[in-house]
């Protein structure tokens, strides 16, 4: 390992080694800087020509923007230096030679468009603000991960290869494995409310959904992150708490943690993690509210679901996140508990931001005649899930849970205009690589 100092931890009076990407490189005639960045910041390396050797010179001033140097020298206090430091070379090692025509410039100062920046999602990532983007990401789920295990929960990790689709059979990839039908898990719903019947009885899971949306929408992917919680012995209402618990954790985590990056976003005055608790709007109370905004051309009915400009026009009017609860039973899927007293009722929810949902969940039904019930009446053969349906027969307590979409918490969170800023290599309609 090359023994460096980062550019942030340079200070003066320190014989250091740092190492990072060539910014820039001003030549003012008589003195020379070449500006080194590494993932912390930049530093200025001075060359005065008529005072160094030739070759030093030679070798720091040649090399093309983007290449990759070690520089040796003294670091001195420097108030017009550009972080109030810069080194005086003693050695220049060009370790990795770029080419002169870059494909997108990591300076920033030529805009690229989001398909140039995703074909080239290296050089991308050089740039503070796209890399703070990935940073807090990281953040986010790091905290979602602590606030998971406040929740006494195990984290667990479900196939991604599967035998059926659990959320409408039009969103599936299909694939062959060896020699049979088989496909992309559209969510680990089915595995994880197997857990919740197992000893573990609270879990969590981070990982990929594989969705086989037609549609090229700045809020869909054809492969995402699902943030997924189950627990045994949960109702809706203690789901949506967890629900809330999770999301609130997210923010404040980033809020504590990646002040610096919320500055490269912007962000820092604005930024504000939700207060209060999330308001709880009953699929009714949400029809008639949108109804009443008069945004719609035609009026909600019960029965349909929430169109993307009634979901923005109630968002407007909340103002924050807010749970939709108690949908009709008929648009929720099979796994989704009734209300006891009302069969029409559902204990299914969605977590609403007010640009768009965030998260869906419900209580599940546990009972195996229900459940097999449930599956005939949305069209679906209850032998092909007999290894789920089977373990309802063997003490499967009531249970709840929900999935949250990592990426549209990214997004949502750091007021991105397309979700495929929140994924290093998204997948779309027209991108499979890189
Ligand atoms: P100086 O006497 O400070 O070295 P100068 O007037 O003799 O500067 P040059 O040495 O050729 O001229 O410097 C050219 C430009 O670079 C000047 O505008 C100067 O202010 C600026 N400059 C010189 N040294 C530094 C430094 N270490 N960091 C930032 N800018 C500098
Ligand atoms: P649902 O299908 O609503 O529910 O998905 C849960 C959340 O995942 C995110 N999401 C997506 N994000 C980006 N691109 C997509 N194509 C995409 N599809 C879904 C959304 C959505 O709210 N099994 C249930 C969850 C549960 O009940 O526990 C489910 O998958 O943010």
């Amino acid at each position: 390992m090359l023994d460096r100092t980062y550019t942030a931890d340079a200070e003066p009076g320190d014989h250091a080694t740092v190492a990072g990407w060539v910014h820039e490189i001003r030549d003012l005639g008589g003195i020379a800087f070449l500006i080194l960045r590494d993932k912390t910041g930049q530093i200025q390396v001075k060359f005065e020509k008529d005072e160094m050797d030739e070759e030093l010179v030679e070798t720091g001033l040649g090399v093309h923007r983007e290449s990759v140097v070690a520089v040796t020298g003294e670091v001195e206090e420097e108030p017009r230096a550009p972080t109030g430091v810069e080194i005086t070379p003693e050695s220049v090692d060009v370790l990795a030679e770029a080419d002169p025509e870059l494909p997108l410039d990591p300076s920033g100062k030529v805009d690229a468009e989001l398909p140039t920046r995703l074909n080239n999602r290296t050089l991308d990532l050089r740039k503070p603000e796209v890399k703070a983007v990935f940073e807090i990401r990281a953040e986010i789920l790091r905290s979602a991960r602590e606030a998971f295990r406040e929740l006494g929960c195990t984290e667990i990790n479900t196939p991604k290869i599967v035998a059926t689709g659990t959320e409408g059979g039009t969103e599936l990839f299909p694939i062959t494995y060896f020699g049979k039908e088989a496909f992309m898990n559209q969510s680990p719903q089915l595995f994880k409310q197997l857990m919740v019947g197992s000893g573990l009885e609270r879990v969590f899971e981070i990982g990929p959904i594989f969705r086989a949306e037609e549609h090229n929408t700045p809020r869909h992917l054809n492969e995402a992150t699902s943030i997924d919680f189950e627990s045994a012995f949960f109702d809706h209402r203690d789901a949506m708490d967890a629900c809330e618990h999770v999301v609130k954790a997210a923010y404040e985590g980033v809020a504590e943690n990646c002040e610096a990056q919320l500055e490269t976003l912007d962000l820092d005055d604005e930024f504000e993690t939700p207060d209060g608790e999330f308001p709880r709007l009953s699929y009714e109370e949400a029809i008639e509210r949108i109804n009443a905004t008069g945004e719609l051309d035609t009026q909600l009915v019960w029965g349909d679901d929430l169109p993307t400009e009634g979901e923005k026009a109630l968002g407007d009017d909340v103002g924050g996140h807010y749970f939709v609860t108690d949908w009709p039973s008929e648009i929720k899927p099979f796994y989704i508990k009734d209300h006891d007293d009302d069969e029409e009722l559902s204990t299914g929810f969605d977590l609403m931001h007010p640009r768009m949902e965030l998260v869906s969940g419900g209580q599940r039904e546990h009972r195996y005649d229900r459940l097999v019930e449930g599956f005939e009446q949305q069209g679906l053969d209850p032998d092909s899930f007999d290894y789920y349906t089977k373990m309802f027969r063997y003490g499967m307590p009531p249970h709840a849970g929900w999935g949250l979409g990592g990426e549209r918490l990214v997004m949502t969170m750091l007021d991105l205009s397309n979700i495929r800023e929140a994924v290093l290599f998204p997948r779309d309609r027209q991108r499979l690589s890189p």
